[in-house]
């Protein structure tokens, strides 16, 4: 049994670098080097693509991975860009792990790079990426499949600057008072507000559109957050739901987020049957209705007073640390760290190995 070739790709020129950086240490550091070449690349924050040699043993600090520029960006085309066989088999990864977030990892570009490059990658594809990182794609999809999700509107910078008032009017008839402002295209929770009032609204809507074209305006849910991880292609796996509790906060923002001890995770989440239930079947029709692979998070709102499932969102790039969320749910579901990325390797190579046997032409 030859040893798979795993490039691990992170760093990039988005805020979360330093999240990217920390859940690579975790990852390669997890992957055990007997199964695995482990090829590190390195993104730097002004863009160029740096690739390490093989990762021989453990590392021992992150900044390890700060890689200097004795190969470049041209070398990894050399290698990579070539469609088969004709390239280096020395360099050229058998799959790509991709841990990066925000606009040039998780939007679907750079995994419409590797399809170019014809080489398996975990997670998500180009739409399954790109739908899932807009909101107001992700909650259109939603409303088409009838999955449960708080009301909406969306709206476009391009419309507030035409028609504030009839938007105004409309959030007042579709979701009306307390409502919550994001930006559509978000990785992180900047931009974020909630709105008691017109006046408020005005301010919020203007304040997201400095981070993006679109947002969306939704109505606040009562009710508990909780999250459940979705591992699969076809036949999708589910783990046991975790709660987040927040202390006090409406939601939680940027701050609260990623400082730790804000808000305290309890897994398994203490839910009835009937519940979790639900929320198992409804987390595995939002990854089958958004065309995901690989794995997913799925956060939704458990609805006080009548139980409802309402999925607020889903992360197809989610904290992936030993000590983030969905690392940890599959860990106490019974599949550990190391496994879950082994698991998540396999899903890459067979998707892309059912993909090989695509007839591009009639006569192929
Ligand atoms: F490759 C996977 F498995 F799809 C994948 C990719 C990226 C899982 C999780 C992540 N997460 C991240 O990249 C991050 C949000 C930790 C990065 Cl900044």
């Amino acid at each position: 049994n030859e040893k798979k070739t795993v490039a691990v790709l992170y760093g990039g020129k988005s805020t979360e670098y330093e999240i990217s950086l920390l859940t690579a240490y975790s990852v390669i550091n997890a992957m055990d080097l007997e199964k695995y070449r482990v090829l590190p690349v390195y993104i730097q924050q002004d863009g160029r693509w740096i690739a390490g040699e093989e990762i021989k043993g453990k590392l021992t600090y992150k900044d390890q991975l700060l890689l200097k520029e004795d190969s470049s960006a041209e070398e990894i085309a050399e290698h990579w860009l070539a469609p088969s066989a004709s390239s280096s088999t020395e360099t050229r990864p058998d799959i790509i792990f991709p841990l990066l977030h925000g606009p040039n990892g998780e939007d679907g570009t750079v995994q419409g790079l590797f399809e170019l490059l014809n080489i398996a990658y975990v997670g998500s594809g180009v739409a399954g990426s790109s739908v899932g990182m807009d909101k107001v794609l992700m909650k259109d999809v939603f409303a088409a499949h009838n999955i449960p999700e708080p009301h909406y509107v969306s709206m476009s910078r391009f419309e507030w600057e035409n028609e504030a008032p009839a938007m105004i009017l409309k959030v007042k008839n579709a979701i009306g008072y307390p409502c919550f402002v994001k930006p559509a295209n978000g990785g992180s929770s900047v931009g974020i507000s909630k709105c008691v009032s017109e006046t408020e609204l005005s301010a919020a809507v203007t304040e997201a559109l400095l981070y993006d074209t679109k947002v969306i305006i939704e109505e606040g849910v009562n009710g508990r957050e909780v999250e459940i991880g979705v591992v699969g292609n076809h036949e999708l796996s589910v783990s046991v739901p975790g709660e987040i509790i927040t202390k006090n906060a409406a939601f939680y923002d940027y701050q609260s987020k990623y400082q730790e001890g804000e808000s305290t995770l309890v897994i398994p989440a203490d839910l009835p049957d009937k519940v979790k239930a639900e929320l198992e079947q409804v987390a595995k029709r939002a990854f089958t209705a958004l065309n995901l692979s690989g794995l997913a998070r799925v956060d939704v709102f458990v609805r006080e007073g009548d139980q409802r499932i309402l999925v607020n969102e889903v992360n197809t790039m989610p904290g992936f640390t030993q000590f983030s969320m969905f690392p940890l749910l599959w860990q106490h579901t019974g599949l550990p760290y190391q496994k879950l990325i082994e698991k998540l390797i396999n899903l890459g190579l067979q998707k892309h190995a059912e993909k090989q046997q695509i007839h591009y032409r009639i006569d192929g």
